[in-house]
C-alpha cells in the first residue's frame, strides 16, 4: 500500500499505526500539508484531504475505507468501522469531528502561531494559515468557542479515562478500529500543546504509551516517478458482485465530503453499496483508476 501523509497530520498518524501494527508493508508518499500536492492530485483529481492510499491504481479517500482496506489485507475485521455498532460508530463521529476540532480551538491562538511558525518556515506558516482560513469558511461543521472547546476536551478526555478498562484497549485486550480512531486525537493534542493532561489520567496514559509503542516507524519512500511508473502499470481491481447497488450507476457524478474541505471529485460511478462509492476516473499521465469514497459523511451528485 501506499500512502500518500504529511508528518503532523493525525488522519495520517492513525493510518501509520494502524498499518505498523496489521504488520502491512507501505510506501510512503510524502505531500504537503497544502494544496497544491503535485504527486497526488493529478491522479485523484480534486479530494484535498490527507490521508489517501492506494494499491496500484485504486486510490482510497478517506481513513474509513483507507482502514477497511487495511482489515481485509491484514484479515482483522477489528480494524474496520464496519466491524462497529451503531453507538460506536457515533462515538468515534464525535471523536473525530468534534473532539479533534476542539483540540486546535481550545488552543490561544498565540500558541497555535507559536506552534506554527516551530514547524514550519515564516511564510509556509502564513500559507498555512490563509489555507486553513479557506477550509473553515466552507465548513457546514459548527465551531465552538475556546471556552466550549477545552470544556469539551476535558469531558470527552474524563470520559475516556473511565471508557479504558484495565484490558488496556477500548474494546479488550488487543487495539481495535476503536483505539486507532481516539489515539490520533490524543496524539493531535499531546504533539500540538504537550501532555500534561495525561498526569491524572492513568489508563490514558498507559493506554496511550501502548499505542504509541505499535509504531515501527520504518519508511520506504516512494518519489514522483515510481508513483507514476505504479499507478500506469497497474489496472484498477475488479469490482465485487455487491458494488452493484448504486442508483446511478454507470452515470456522471461528483463526490464530496459533507462537512469541511468539500472538494467535489467526477468519474463515471461503476460501484456502489451501503459502505462505499467507486469512481472511475480517467488520468493524462496513469490510464483510468479507480476512485473509493465511503458513503458515511460523502455526497454523490448527479451531474
Ligand atoms: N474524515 C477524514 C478526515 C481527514 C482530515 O481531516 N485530514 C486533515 C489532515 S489530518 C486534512 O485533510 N486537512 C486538510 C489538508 O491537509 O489539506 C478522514 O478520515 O480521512
Amino acid at each position: 500500500m501506499i500512502l500518500h501523509h504529511y508528518d503532523m497530520s493525525p488522519f495520517s498518524e492513525k493510518i501509520r499505526l494502524m498499518l505498523d501494527y496489521a504488520g502491512i508493508e507501505w510506501q510512503s508518499s510524502i505531500v504537503p500539508p497544502m494544496p497544491p500536492r503535485p504527486s497526488i492530485d493529478p491522479i485523484v483529481g480534486g479530494y484535498r484531504r490527507i490521508p489517501i492510499a492506494q494499491i496500484g491504481a485504486d486510490v482510497f479517500c478517506d481513513t474509513q475505507i483507507i482502514c477497511a482496506e487495511v482489515a481485509a489485507l491484514s484479515n482483522q475485521a477489528e480494524l474496520s468501522y464496519e466491524s462497529l455498532s451503531v453507538e460506536e460508530i457515533d462515538y468515534l463521529e464525535h471523536i473525530e469531528k468534534d473532539v479533534f476540532f476542539a483540540v486546535p480551538n481550545s488552543s490561544s491562538g498565540l500558541n497555535t502561531i507559536a506552534l506554527l511558525f516551530k514547524t514550519f518556515t515564516p511564510i509556509q506558516a502564513i500559507k498555512f494559515i490563509k489555507d486553513r482560513i479557506g477550509v473553515a469558511k466552507g465548513m457546514k461543521l459548527k465551531m465552538k468557542s475556546r471556552h466550549k472547546s477545552q470544556a469539551l476536551l476535558d469531558s470527552s478526555i474524563d470520559e475516556l479515562e473511565t471508557r479504558l478498562s484495565d484490558d488496556l484497549f477500548l474494546q479488550g485486550g488487543r487495539p481495535t478500529i476503536m483505539d486507532f480512531s481516539v489515539h490520533h486525537v490524543i496524539w493531535f493534542r499531546a504533539n500540538s500543546f504537550g501532555n500534561d493532561f495525561l498526569r491524572d489520567k492513568p489508563r490514558i496514559a498507559k493506554w496511550f504509551a501502548s499505542m504509541n509503542k505499535l509504531s515501527k516507524d520504518a519508511r520506504n519512500p516512494i518519489d514522483r516517478s515510481q508513483l507514476v511508473a505504479v499507478t500506469k502499470g497497474a489496472t484498477p481491481r475488479q469490482l465485487d458482485d455487491n458494488l452493484m447497488q448504486g442508483e446511478y450507476l454507470g452515470k456522471a457524478v461528483s463526490i464530496r465530503p459533507d462537512d469541511y474541505a468539500r472538494d467535489a471529485v467526477e468519474g463515471i460511478l461503476v460501484g456502489q453499496d451501503i459502505n462505499r462509492s467507486v469512481l472511475r476516473r480517467p488520468t493524462k499521465q496513469c490510464g483510468d483508476v479507480h476512485i473509493h469514497f465511503p458513503k458515511r459523511g460523502f455526497e454523490t451528485r448527479l451531474l
